[in-house]
């Protein structure tokens, strides 16, 4: 493409993504639970704010992001439920998410927080165009399987399914257009197989999404925002410009320029703020609002695509500063000229930890702590079960298991409490029995829990240090490695294990039962963590699973089993611990 100067960047639309979002996520959740819900106003509380709240509620004037008390107003008898337990929300989104990824070919299938997902769609689509009937388009038939040539569904291929930007145009033309019908007719097959999983969802899951078709993420993305709810937006070329010198007569830049700054994904609040103060000459007003007001003088995309001089140089040398990473102003150039040509990622790519919490108002009985333990672990093994497993087999393995604890302080002398927001953690190696037993997740819980917690815990809170009035638990497993089934491979990870194993019988055993453990070497001594610190209103982001790391530390539960029970393996040499070995067996003959 041409950009009006010197920089002559280069966009990919050889691609055909399509982006999901599922209409008020939050609720469709709560109504796919209970269908009675649908009809009525529901709004989706945390903590004072409506989150979200479904379509009927919207109709009577409640929104994302009010506050509790006005939706109480606006809208008396709106069902209010609390959504401050993510799980649910979690496990639809993981159900949904798996359930899109069975259309791909490719396994580029990409999920942002909980309700959105990109698929990289191409595979399908040049092999539906390779096969189209050219003499009579009308009669399609979109072919969804590689190996069934029957399975699919019939479409008219002269014509988008659903919306298009602009609403205007005039597809037969463009089909007819020399430059413009490959594109067009790419996009087009992308619109119809959108509309068909899209419908298929909403069939077979009950979960409508609001959906946008295009040649990379950041378009799919924002072009699905102009038909919402149940709607699904095409951006129709001419993506390339007739004239060599400017960009002004595409549909790329008529779409984007209409939007806000800040309302292009990779352009973050505080670089919209420059940009704003830059295209003004001055600091931008802001009304007021819950989170950040929206602006009250809108500066868009195309004021700051059109202002003089704003080079990458220039870019770079306005955004740079505190937080910001080298690279910026050309990212930014590139970003409000509709260039992305970032990658959807591939499917099995694995969260570098999964953890489970909960916050209590009183925990200070060993029973209660016990009973807790397994119901977070039980809770950890389905989560694990659920991301790192793939047609029943492990694609990714944890390498280390930590327990945190939030330890509440002993009442002042006048009767106050100090707040505490520091959390305590120990590390054990991950049992990779964890990967064998694959029944029930209570009863392996109930062993993770014997062997591994509850030693960890004892080291956490050795009685003689005041009781164990615990405000917060987490257990998590992380450092995880995803098992290639080729070249870097699943013998590094028990590799790893085997050496952590090696360390921790030398280093930590001996101390393990001695209350006195002034002589553990510094790396097993407890480590504090300060509280990562959360946002008032919680985003949609996987973030709330993530924790801080630690130093590995203690005792294993399996330390007994090595070295009598280990196992040299005849394919690759690797000294194995016997209760790894059909996982290991597995990863070098998987079928
Ligand atoms: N969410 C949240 N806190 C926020 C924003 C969103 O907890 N500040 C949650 C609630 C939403 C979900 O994330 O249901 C998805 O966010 P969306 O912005 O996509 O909103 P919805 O899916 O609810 O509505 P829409 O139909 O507009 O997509
Ligand atoms: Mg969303
Ligand atoms: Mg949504």
């Amino acid at each position: 493409m041409s950009s009006g100067s010197s920089y002559r960047l280069t966009r990919n639309d050889d691609r055909v993504i399509v982006h999901f979002d599922y209409d008020c996520f939050y609720a469709s959740v709560f109504e796919a639970e209970n269908p009675s819900l649908k009809s009525q106003p529901l709004a989706v509380q945390q903590k004072q704010i409506i989150v979200t709240c479904n379509y009927e509620a919207r109709r009577r004037g409640l929104h994302k992001l009010q506050l509790i008390t006005e939706a109480k107003r606006v809208c008396p008898d709106a069902i209010i439920l609390l959504g401050e337990d993510l799980t649910r929300f979690r496990d639809a989104s993981k159900s949904l998410y798996n359930y899109l990824r069975a259309f791909s070919w490719s396994d580029e299938v990409e999920k942002l927080g909980f309700d959105e997902v990109w698929m990289d769609v191409t595979a399908l689509i040049d092999y539906n165009i390779e096969i189209l009937n050219n003499n009579d388009l009308h009669n399609s038939f979109f072919c969804t399987s590689k190996v069934d040539p029957t399975q699919g569904f019939s479409y008219d291929a002269t014509k988008i399914a659903g919306h298009s930007y602009p609403a205007s145009a005039d597809v037969e033309s463009l089909l007819a257009s020399a430059e413009d019908r490959q594109l067009t007719l790419r996009l087009l097959l992308g619109s119809h197989l959108a509309q068909h999983i899209r419908f298929d969802l909403e069939e077979h899951r009950n979960y409508t999404a609001t959906v946008g078709v295009g040649t990379s993420k950041l378009i799919s993305k924002l072009v699905g925002n102009l038909n919402k709810p149940r709607g699904q937006t095409t951006l129709l070329p001419p993506y390339r410009s007739q004239s060599p010198d400017d960009d002004d007569d595409t549909t790329i830049t008529s779409f984007l320029d209409a939007h806000d700054i800040g309302a292009i994904p990779g352009i973050g609040f505080k670089v919209a703020q420059k940009l704003r103060e830059h295209v003004l000459e001055r600091p931008p007003e802001f009304a007021d609002g819950l989170v950040y007001g929206p602006t009250r003088e809108k500066v868009t995309v195309g004021h700051v695509r059109t202002a003089p001089g704003l080079d990458p140089e220039k870019l770079e040398s306005l955004l740079c500063g505190p937080g910001m990473h080298h690279g910026i102003g050309l990212e930014v150039y590139r970003l409000i000229r509709g260039i992305d040509n970032s990658k959807v990622k591939d499917a099995r790519n694995a969260p570098q930890s999964i953890s489970i919490e909960d916050s209590y108002i009183k925990l200070n009985t060993y029973d209660q702590i016990v009973r807790e333990l397994n119901d977070l672990t039980k809770r950890l093994i389905d989560r694990m079960r659920c991301d790192l497993m793939y047609d029943g087999d492990w694609f990714a393995t944890p390498r280390r298991v930590t327990l945190t604890t939030r330890p509440r302080p002993p009442l002042n002398a006048d009767g106050t409490r100090t707040r505490n927001f520091q959390r305590i953690c120990k590390s054990a190696p991950f049992p990779l029995y964890v990967l064998n037993e694959i029944g029930h997740a209570e009863a392996l819980a109930n062993k993770m829990v014997e062997n591994i917690y509850l030693p960890l815990f004892r080291q956490l809170h050795p009685k003689a240090k005041g009781g164990w009035d615990l405000s917060l638990v987490n257990v998590a497993v992380d450092m995880i490695q995803e098992n290639r089934q080729h070249g870097r491979d699943i013998s590094s990870v028990f590799k790893q294990q085997e050496e952590t194993r090696r360390e921790f019988e030398r280093d930590v055993l001996p101390y393990v039962d001695q209350t006195q453990r002034t002589g553990a070497p510094e790396k097993y001594i407890n480590k504090v963590s300060p509280e990562p610190s959360r946002p008032e209103v919680s985003h949609l982001d996987s973030n709330v699973d993530e924790m801080e790391e630690e130093e590995d530390d203690e005792e294993d539960g399996e330390h007994d089993q090595a070295p009598t029970t280990a196992f040299t393996c005849d394919t690759c040499g690797m000294t194995i611990p016997s209760f790894a070995k059909t996982a290991h067996d597995r990863y070098h003959d998987p079928d």
